[in-house]
Parts: structure tokens; C-alpha cells; sequence
């Protein structure tokens, strides 16, 4: 099979690959990678992915990193992922504006919270620090309840790949272990996401 996605299934960035693939009805060949299976600093894989992370893409000889570029460069090279990834330069930026905050603005409330809830022991969690990450992340959650009360998904009338990496973050926010205000239109466009079989594959279990 000549595509082949480098990484652990329970990884965020891994899971954005892989549903999105799953929309694109891509075959590929998943190999466990990185966390628990280690080879991070594989000099081998460093070839691939010269930060040692996942997830890695190849496609016959070409190889992207980066879970967002992966899924842009995975649309643009499919015949359907006109309609996930818009070529129109106002559509495609709509959609990119929210895949750049994806990472760069809500990441790190919701990754302090997975490391500190999941990866450390109760004994040792500092209280105060994930206090003021789910303040923070229960704060951008309401923008985005407020934007999709303007539209049935982030990037506009359907469904693109703006709204994976934001809807795997918006499904582990419902399943960490914390209290939550209730944002209807967030609810609302979850559900909806849960209804597509990438995320029901790929994203739907436990956190870890
Ligand atoms: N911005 C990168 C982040 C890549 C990243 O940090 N991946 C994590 C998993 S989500 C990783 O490889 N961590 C080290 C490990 O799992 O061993 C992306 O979106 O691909």
C-alpha cells in the first residue's frame, strides 16, 4: 500500500490523519509509532520527521509532517478533497483560520489538561495549574459555541477539515474528568460529528 501514517492511534494530531483520510476514502497502512511504542529517535525516522514526532505521511516518495499540513497536502492531492479543503482563497482561509487556532490557540489549555489528568498521578497534579487551563479552555470553548451558533460548522455551511482537529478537541472536552458550562451549539455540532465514520473509527473511545 503506498500510503503509510506513522503514529499512535490515541494521539490527537495522529487521529486528524486518520479521519480525514477516512473522508477522503483513502486505504493506508497505520504503523504504531512514538508513546508507548517508542522510535522517536530512530535516525531512520528522523529522516522522515526530522522532530521525531507523529504523525508522518507517505505517499509513495513524498513525506509531510505536521497534522495539519498532512491533511491539506492529503486534500489536495484527492479529487475529493475539493469539497473538505475549498480552493476559493476566502473559503480556504475560513477554514485555515480555524486549523492555525486549532494549534496554536486552543492546544495548549487542552493538552495541559490531557498531560495533567491522564499522564500524571493524582499525588502529583498541580490543582491550581489545571484550575486556570479549563478556565482558559471552557472561555475559547464559548467562542466557538458563539461562532457555530452563526453556521452549521466552523468553516461555513459543510463540513471541512476545519472542523476535525477542533472536533477531536471538542470530544475529549466532554470526556475529561471536569465540570463544564453547557454550550448548546457546540453540543450540537458534536453530535453531528459523531455521526461520521472517520471520527466513529478513529476518535470515539477512551482518551489517553
Ligand atoms: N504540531 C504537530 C505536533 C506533533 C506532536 O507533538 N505529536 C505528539 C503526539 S500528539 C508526539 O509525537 N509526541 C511524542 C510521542 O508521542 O512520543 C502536529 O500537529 O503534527
Amino acid at each position: 500500500m503506498s500510503l503509510k501514517i506513522w503514529g499512535r492511534a490515541n494521539s490527537l494530531n495522529v487521529q486528524k490523519v486518520l479521519w480525514c483520510s477516512t473522508e477522503l476514502g483513502l486505504e493506508f497502512e497505520r504503523i504504531d509509532w512514538a508513546g508507548e511504542f517508542g522510535g522517536n529517535d530512530d535516525p531512520a525516522y528522523r529522516a522522515l520527521h526530522p522532530h521525531g514526532k507523529v504523525p508522518t505521511l507517505q505517499d509513495g516518495d513524498v513525506t509531510v509532517w505536521e497534522s495539519n499540513t498532512i491533511q491539506r497536502y492529503l486534500c489536495s492531492t484527492r479529487a475529493a478533497g475539493a469539497a473538505l479543503y475549498p480552493a476559493d482563497p476566502a473559503a480556504r482561509a475560513a477554514v485555515e483560520s480555524w486549523m492555525d487556532w486549532q494549534l496554536a490557540g486552543l492546544n495548549p489549555s487542552m493538552v495541559a489538561l490531557l498531560l495533567g489528568y491522564y499522564r500524571t498521578p493524582e499525588e502529583k497534579r498541580n490543582h491550581a495549574a489545571l484550575a486556570a487551563s479549563q478556565a482558559q479552555a471552557q472561555d475559547l470553548w464559548r467562542i466557538v459555541d458563539d461562532q457555530l451558533s452563526k453556521r452549521p460548522f466552523l468553516g461555513g455551511t459543510s463540513f471541512t477539515i476545519a472542523d476535525i482537529g477542533t472536533g477531536i478537541q471538542a470530544y475529549r472536552w466532554y470526556e475529561y474528568p471536569i465540570e463544564r458550562r453547557p454550550l448548546p451549539h457546540l453540543e450540537r455540532w458534536l453530535h453531528s460529528l459523531r455521526e461520521r465514520r472517520g471520527f466513529q473509527r478513529y476518535v470515539d473511545g477512551p482518551v489517553s
